[in-house]
């Protein structure tokens, strides 16, 4: 009888209008363009991760690391995608804390990655490795308490840009840059150039959502929408394809040794 009555009561509410199904249900409704990308890039991560773990086996020692550290994030990023998607699509709500905890542990991951791209050529000094921590903690810790309302929005902003632009300076103009000219084989110091724009462009899209969503004084209902659907294609860009230059180096690199 219970089981009778709640499904009447669900049919009453879908039948009208205005009662979103995210009230009677968990489904994801087809006009929801921002759910969807939740839904695609959940999957989208755990094919790549599959990827790149088989590819393991294909590339020499010490690619190895590289691409299960790749692996790893995108691993971590969608687990957090599935509830990230659940809290989208039942409440309608951006999920900053599953957000930023994926970003705590996957963005410090992906710097191990440039570290370790360091380390294939030569021994880099681990200072470089805690410079580049502490500037994307900085970036981190000040974006959440921006978007959480523990700090205005602007200066939050503004200190999260900090630590964004000195990790810049330290892969541009720093010890790392010097490194990597220094030591690199051409295709090794082509994907450490490569990943440097990825920080630079690829990474320039989450303030850029974080402004969409937050400092352009528009319809809260809008700006939620731009700013899940911009963090979250930056994330294909970020996670995926970061992933997949390590990829294709690790492999360019492997084939060159084992024809020698
Ligand atoms: C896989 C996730 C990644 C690579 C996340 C990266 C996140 C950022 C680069 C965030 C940067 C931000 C600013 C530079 C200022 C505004 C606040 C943030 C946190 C969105």
């Amino acid at each position: 009888m219970a089981v009778l009555i709640r499904g009447v009561a669900c049919l009453a509410a879908l039948a009208t209008p205005g009662i979103a199904y995210a009230e009677v249900g968990t489904v994801l409704r087809p006009d929801d363009f921002v759910g969807i990308s939740f839904w695609l890039i959940s999957m989208a991560l755990i094919a790549a991760t599959a990827f790149f773990f088989l590819e393991t086996q294909r590339v020499a020692g010490k690619w190895k690391t590289s691409l299960t550290v790749s692996g790893l994030v995108t691993l971590v990023a969608a687990v957090h995608y599935f509830y990230m998607r659940e809290v989208w699509v039942t409440t309608g709500s951006t999920p900053t804390v599953f957000r930023y905890i994926d970003w705590l542990i996957t963005v410090p991951l992906l710097i191990t990655e440039f570290y370790l791209i360091l380390s294939a050529i030569a021994k880099p000094p681990v200072g470089i490795f805690w410079r580049l921590m502490v500037g994307i903690f900085v970036m981190l810790v000040f974006g959440y308490l921006g978007e959480t309302g523990y700090m205005s929005v602007w200066p939050a902003f503004i200190v999260s840009m900090g630590g964004w632009l000195f990790v810049i300076y330290e892969i541009f103009a720093g010890e790392a840059s010097r490194m990597s000219a220094a030591h690199a084989p051409a295709s090794v110091q082509s994907a450490y150039q490569t990943m440097r724009l990825i920080v630079v462009f690829g990474w320039a899209v989450y303030p850029i959502g974080y402004f969409l969503g937050y400092l352009t004084g528009g319809n809260p209902a809008d700006s939620s929408n731009a700013l899940n659907i911009v963090y979250n294609l930056a994330d294909v860009l970020n996670k995926i394809a970061f992933g997949v230059v390590i990829w294709s180096v690790a492999v360019s690199e492997s084939e060159a040794a084992a024809a020698k």
